[in-house]
């Protein structure tokens, strides 16, 4: 456990973008416990896109605890922070996030949605390296027909991870090769299937529509699958963030989200309104463009990463 929070502090101390750390500078140097400070915060909540409500309950908790406290030591104000922001990710948080666990049917199939470039491919490249090291046989299919060379690209994830791969003509029906695929893995004994699909905006009904069509064609083979549909989000989106799962989460039930770019945004606060807006846990978070870039999701030393990411930088 310590050296994820390790790792993932060096990985979010690269950045300069912890805004829990912005906070943390903020409250060190404002040095009292007054109303100006509690404006800090709120504004460094809402710039990096906790939302107004979130942002809200947040002060208001932070207020009522200074009171029944009646704290001065500006100090206590981070910890007691800390704690109510811990509080908001862990509310129903199962200790289950780990894709390596959940695994529990052969073969256990994920699909991977989103808006464009958000980082489903390279996700899958992560998940299907993280896998395999665990002795894991996967397959991973390529439901992104539209680009060649979106083919190509996911060809290059399974060479590196050692996965196999299963494609089809650039413009071919997704729907079809997933069908294939699927078929595939129950015939050849995979444990994991990994799905690929096409990035769409979620504004735009005929590709939304294809997504129900692939949801159905897996349903198909395995009834009880996609055991997990997993949206991915670029972490610098900002508040879209909220009506792209919403959207998705209309056309193919989802499970849970995937924060990629992490490392590059100063926006960490869209995890807060995520957890807050919609009951979809974030499972991983993409910390790099690198095959271990990828990071299981643990409340605990997330926050305890980010709140000492500019502390860190620091002493660097
Ligand atoms: N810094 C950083 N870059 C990432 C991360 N995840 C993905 N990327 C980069 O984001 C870009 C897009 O990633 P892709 O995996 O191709 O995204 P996609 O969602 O498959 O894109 P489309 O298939 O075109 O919709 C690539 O340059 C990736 O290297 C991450 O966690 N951190
Ligand atoms: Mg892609």
């Amino acid at each position: 456990m310590l050296s994820i929070v390790r790792t993932l502090r060096q990985k979010l101390a690269r950045t300069k973008s912890g805004f829990l750390g912005k906070i943390a500078e903020a409250i060190k140097l404002r040095g009292k416990v007054d109303e100006e400070l509690m404006e800090e915060i709120e504004d460094i909540l809402l710039r990096c896109d906790t939302g107004v409500e979130m942002s809200q309950y947040i002060i208001e908790k932070l207020q009522e605890q200074i009171r029944f406290e009646q704290i001065t030591e500006v100090e206590r104000v981070q910890e007691v922070l800390q704690d109510i922001m811990k509080e908001i990710l862990l509310k129903d948080y199962q200790e289950t996030e780990d894709i390596l666990q959940m695994i529990d049917q052969k073969p256990y199939v994920i699909v991977f949605v989103g808006v464009n470039g958000v980082g489903k491919t390279t996700s899958i490249g992560k998940i299907a390296n993280k896998l395999g090291k665990a002795g894991k046989k996967v397959l991973i299919i390529a439901g992104d027909t539209w680009r060649a060379a979106a083919i190509e690209q996911l060809g290059i994830w399974a060479e590196r991870s050692g996965a196999q791969i299963i494609k089809s003509q650039q413009n071919a029906d997704p729907a079809a090769i997933i069908y294939d695929g699927i078929n595939s893995a129950l015939s050849k004994d995979f444990d994991v299937v990994l799905i690929d699909t096409a990035g769409r905006q979620h504004t735009k009904d005929k590709l939304m529509k294809e997504l129900e069509k692939i949801d159905r064609t897996i349903k198909k083979l395995i009834p009880e699958a996609p055991h997990q549909a997993l949206l991915v989000v670029d972490s610098t989106t900002g508040q879209n963030a909220i009506s792209q799962a919403v959207h998705f989460n209309d056309v193919m039930k989802l499970s849970g989200i995937i924060l990629s770019k992490f490392d590059g945004t100063a926006k960490g606060g869209i995890i807060f309104n995520l957890k807050h807006k919609l009951e979809l846990p974030v499972r991983m978070i993409g910390v790099g463009e690198g095959i271990e870039d990828l990071e299981v999701f643990d409340v605990n030393s997330f926050i305890e990463a980010f709140f000492s990411a500019e502390q860190k930088e620091e002493q660097d």
